[in-house]
């Protein structure tokens, strides 16, 4: 794997960076937004002083931070979805690919990036009792030691047994300043958290006290998208049940689920869960952001 200048110098000097995932760019928005939204997404870092480290692969080399070239190769169709079991392929092949939140937080590991901030988790999906659909982020985040800031998993997937898994796989969540677990597009669901906390300082004390344990697991902060930019709930109910049905009715399975699920809710919904799905981002990585200022003891 290869990091950029910035990312390392920024590294070596305990700044904060903050790791952001590529398969978001390639899989999770529609061309020509996700190039804007990627560009955005790392300005909006720079301008809070903080260093983003996008993290995909060029020609089979993992990056980590890659460059304003380099993300415009991955936002193109066309780029592999990579989670960590492709990462090997994709290597000897030497093509491109877009890492996922497993990959994603597995090389942020390798790289020594603490903080990564993305928009929703993979998990367990409904039916998953007959196909055995769980996401390896899962997995994979009970032995890469990375905060990551999401606003939940989406209401597509069995919310209920995705925090299940976390448990059995002793993987830490805790709400960021709400004792309920957020739905992505929505700022709840029906399902509470056992912690919650109220600050990024917080955050870094609970990261702390993974070190000193000896924990490898990532930590996961829930953090729900603010109220006034959220889904409307009749709206992202009436959509989710078809886009649920029109997966089904297509046979869509392995990893081109959760892409299918999510182009068909931005057609469906003519847009505005693209809308909210940039602003729970942008929300992820603020509070990424302070994060990783705190973990970094505060410098700029
Ligand atoms: N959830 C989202 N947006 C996304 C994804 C998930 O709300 O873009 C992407 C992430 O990269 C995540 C991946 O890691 O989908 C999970 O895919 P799968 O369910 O195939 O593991
Ligand atoms: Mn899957």
């Amino acid at each position: 794997m290869r990091i950029s200048n910035t990312v390392s110098e920024a590294l070596a000097a305990s700044m904060p960076v903050v790791a952001l995932e590529s398969t978001i760019i390639s899989h999770g928005l529609p061309y020509p937004q996700n190039i804007a939204a990627a560009k955005e997404f790392e300005q909006q870092l720079i301008d809070e002083g903080v260093t983003p480290a996008t993290i995909g692969i060029i020609d089979g080399v993992p990056i980590i931070g890659l460059s304003q070239e380099q993300l415009e190769q991955i936002a193109k169709e066309g780029t592999a979805k990579a989670s960590v079991r492709d990462l090997p392929i994709i290597a000897a092949k030497k093509i491109n690919g877009a890492t996922t939140v497993a990959a994603t937080a597995y090389l942020a590991a390798k790289a020594g990036i603490r903080v990564f901030a993305t928009g929703g988790l993979g998990g367990v999906h409904k039916g998953a009792i007959e196909t055995f659909d769980e996401s390896a982020d899962l997995t994979t985040l009970a032995t890469s030691p990375v905060v990551v800031v999401s606003a939940g998993v989406k209401s597509v997937l069995d919310i209920s047994a995705t925090l299940e898994r976390l448990e059995t796989l002793s993987i830490p969540l805790v709400g960021y300043k709400t004792d309920i677990f957020p739905s992505f597009w929505l700022p709840t669901s029906d399902f509470t958290l056992d912690w919650s906390v109220n600050s990024a300082k917080e955050v870094a004390d609970i990261v702390a006290s993974q070190d000193e344990l000896g924990s490898k697991a990532a930590l996961l902060i829930a953090n729900p998208v603010p109220t006034n930019k959220a889904w409307n709930q009749e709206d992202h109910d009436r959509v989710l049940e078809k886009a649920f049905a029109a997966a089904k009715k297509a046979g869509v399975r392995g990893k081109a689920v959760t892409p299918f699920l999510l182009s068909y809710i931005v057609g469906a919904s003519e847009g505005v869960s693209l809308e909210v799905n940039l602003e729970l981002v942008r929300n992820n990585i603020f509070v990424a952001g302070e994060i990783s200022k705190a973990l970094s003891g505060g410098r700029k």
